[in-house]
């Protein structure tokens, strides 16, 4: 092409086209409709499903609330604008250097936590969480994680609080996570499937703008490598991909409200939490979902 035919040539008027994950969006009480979803996920038949109304609005509102009144202490800084209540596995991981004995201390103290929590933040969260994925389980029991040598439980879930600003989550996928925490993925792994390992969680209170939730068009079955930057991929054959570039990647956004709840392919799909913008923080709460070995039981932990 001429150069002047090249600066006549017309950007094509149409925006990139999204990605086609394919998301069942219903309330929660159509979920009765969808007894093998957790299969269909599995099998990717389906990439995932955003429930609306799991919980209500006052029920989320009390979760944020007795958040914010947990002592600044307990909730533990990732950094200036990430908040985990209770401590991430990520923490746990880098500071425990594999001894059994601080491994058992996370998994009581995680039990003690989730003990108290019907009273101290007012709400059944597990419970509920139970109930919503036993109606998409395929007939499997939906229990938490024993921790090491059977002594406490995973977390189930942790809540997580995005500043605005500078919150977001950059790029990455949950299989992305195995090999950079060995202690937790080794002990988890003796009795689940983390591989493909689901990612789930409750939209608490979003922010003003930004914070969605972004699917990219790249799956960890091709792409298993973040360069440096952390928003460009690189697939098994050394070709790259800017995550900036609306029109080499498209993606799938979704906005879920309070108390509506996403479930996905978060092991395979490369997915990323919007920067936050304006002045309220964003909160969730949720975790990720494994299979057990026999593939009787689904897992929930954080
Ligand atoms: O928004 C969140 O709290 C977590 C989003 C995410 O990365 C996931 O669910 O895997
Ligand atoms: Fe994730």
């Amino acid at each position: 092409m001429t150069l002047l035919k090249r600066l006549f040539k017309k950007k094509p008027a149409v925006a990139p086209r999204s990605a086609d994950y394919n998301f069942v969006e219903i309330h929660a009480s159509q979920l009765d409709d969808y007894k093998d979803g957790i299969t269909k996920i599995k099998n990717r038949e389906i990439d995932g499903f955003l429930v609306r109304n799991v919980f209500s609005k006052e029920e989320v509102d009390k979760i944020t609330k007795a958040f914010l009144a947990t002592p600044i202490e307990e909730r533990r800084k990732i950094n200036d604008w990430l908040y985990f209540l209770p401590q991430a596995f990520a923490q746990l991981d880098q500071n425990s250097h594999n001894s059994r004995e601080l491994l058992k201390e996370y998994y009581q103290e995680a039990e003690r936590f989730w003990k108290e929590f019907p009273e101290r933040f007012g709400v059944d969260f597990v419970g509920r969480i139970k109930d919503t994925l036993a109606k998409i389980g395929d007939g499997r029991a939906i229990e938490i994680p024993k921790g090491v040598d059977g002594e406490g439980i995973y977390n189930p879930a942790t809540i997580k609080e995005l500043k605005p600003g500078k919150g977001e989550l950059k790029a990455h996928c949950g299989n992305l996570f195995h090999k950079e925490f060995p202690t937790f993925f080794g002990h988890l792994m003796e009795t689940s499937v983390i591989h493909n390992q689901m990612s789930y969680f409750i939209m608490l209170s979003p922010p003003e703008s930004g914070g969605e939730l972004t699917l990219y068009d790249i799956e960890w079955d091709n792409v298993q490598k973040r360069l440096h930057g952390d928003t460009v991929l690189e697939d098994m054959q050394g070709n790259t991909y800017d995550l900036l570039d609306e029109r080499q990647v498209t993606r799938k956004k979704l906005a879920p409200g309070p108390g509506d709840m996403i479930t996905f392919a978060g092991g395979q799909i490369w997915h990323k939490v919007e920067f936050i913008e304006g002045s309220k923080s964003r909160f969730t709460i949720g975790g990720f979902m494994s299979r057990s070995k026999d593939d009787k039981t689904l897992y929930f932990w954080s």
